[in-house]
């Protein structure tokens, strides 16, 4: 039985690749940092499958001892301070986690287990400041916030370590991808929850920032095998996983209210405190190499993927309605 280890495995992604190296038979770790209150909720139906161990990507020791005792086949770190606008606030945690994190975890496999296959959570981010379009493996980089800056780090530590150590580390540069089980303060799902409020009359409007942005979204249940075949190939290489589509937050914004029989145009209030110091205006990617390499397709498209999450956030507004009510 192969042994893998996720961290961040309490996040959107985490807990979407559980679920498929669960189905793939893997023993499944998953690495979670200490808080007061348990986070569980994204893994809550997988919790007795999965093994949980304390550690943080900011303490050497803890991954050292994980690598030691887990001796994981494969590595996938999905952990980071993933917020873009909170990078501007905390620039040194953000690098701290999002870019040394990444030192660290290859270091402890380094030292403990260098045939470990290691997946990076690179990120459209990098691109920044678009130098071309679309975006691909060969695209520089052109970072324009202090994540962006610190994925561009965890990146290249990545390439370097393949190459001064040999290790089997890829990096996945993965552009934008949501579900029903994304964070609330990310645009989609800020969209997708606010609609349904509007729509059961919970709240009257929403506050939002620059809607001209533009983003290859994706469904993240179709990009965590992306992540897998990844580590599956006999060479360990680094690729871009989009759709190949963009669309601006003005698009989504159209479609999630549309979903509802709604009007954005009567509901949004564009509120600067949500604009970012700097903006990346356009992603798009180009990802043929994934597609002619690992054979992978996105399943999911953009119009599905809001119908969705309009969807399960109804569901799962109305059923707390309902819980109040009885
Ligand atoms: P989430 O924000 O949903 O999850 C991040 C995870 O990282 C959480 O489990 C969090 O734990 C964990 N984490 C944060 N800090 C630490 C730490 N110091 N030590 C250990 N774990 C930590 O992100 P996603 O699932 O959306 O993304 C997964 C990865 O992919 C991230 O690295 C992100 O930057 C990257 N990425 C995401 C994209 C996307 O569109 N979703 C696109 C490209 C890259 P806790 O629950 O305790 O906060
Ligand atoms: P992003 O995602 O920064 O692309 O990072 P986010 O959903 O936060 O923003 C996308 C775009 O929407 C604009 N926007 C708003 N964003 C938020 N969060 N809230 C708002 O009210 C709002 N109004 C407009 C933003 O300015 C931006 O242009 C995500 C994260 O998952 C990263 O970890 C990952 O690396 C990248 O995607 C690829």
């Amino acid at each position: 039985m192969k042994k893998a280890l996720i961290t961040g495995i309490t996040g959107q992604d985490g807990s979407y690749l559980a679920e498929l190296l669960l189905e793939k038979g893997y023993k499944v770790y998953g690495m979670t940092r200490r808080s007061s209150v348990e986070n569980f909720e994204r893994i809550d139906h997988i919790r007795e499958k999965v093994e949980i161990i304390q550690g943080d990507l900011i303490d050497q020791s803890s991954l050292e001892e994980i690598i030691k005792t887990v001796k994981p086949d494969e590595v996938y770190n999905l952990g980071a301070q993933s917020f873009v606008a909170a990078s501007w606030n905390q620039p040194l945690a953000t690098g701290d986690m999002t870019a040394l994190g990444v030192t660290r975890i290859l270091e402890a496999i380094r030292r403990n287990k260098p045939d470990t296959r290691f997946y990076q959570a690179s990120s459209s981010e990098m691109f920044g400041k678009v130098m071309e379009i679309p975006q691909t493996e060969k695209t520089p980089f052109y970072p324009r916030s202090p994540y962006g800056v610190a994925k561009v780090y965890g990146h290249y530590i990545t390439v370097n370590y393949r190459e001064s150590y040999d290790l089997f580390a890829c990096s996945g540069i993965l552009f934008n991808h949501e579900s029903p089980r994304r964070g609330i303060e990310f645009v989609t799902r800020k969209i997708s929850n606010t609609v349904a409020k509007i729509k059961l009359g919970l709240a009257k409007e929403l506050r939002i920032g620059n809607i001209e942005a533009k983003r290859d979204w994706g469904f993240a249940g179709d990009y965590v095998e992306a992540m897998w075949l990844m580590l599956q190939q006999e060479k360990a290489d680094d690729f871009v996983i989009g759709t190949g589509e963009t669309h601006s937050v003005k698009e989504f914004l159209e479609i999630a209210f549309g979903c509802v029989d709604l009007d954005y145009n009567d509901y949004i209030v564009v509120d600067p405190k949500f604009y970012r110091p700097a903006e990346v205006d356009l992603l798009v990617s180009d990802c043929s190499k994934a597609k002619k390499i690992l054979k992978w397709e996105p399943k999911v498209s953009f119009s599905e993927l809001i119908h969705m999450m309009v969807k399960e956030d109804m569901k799962l507004l109305e059923s707390k309605k309902m819980a109040v009510a009885v």
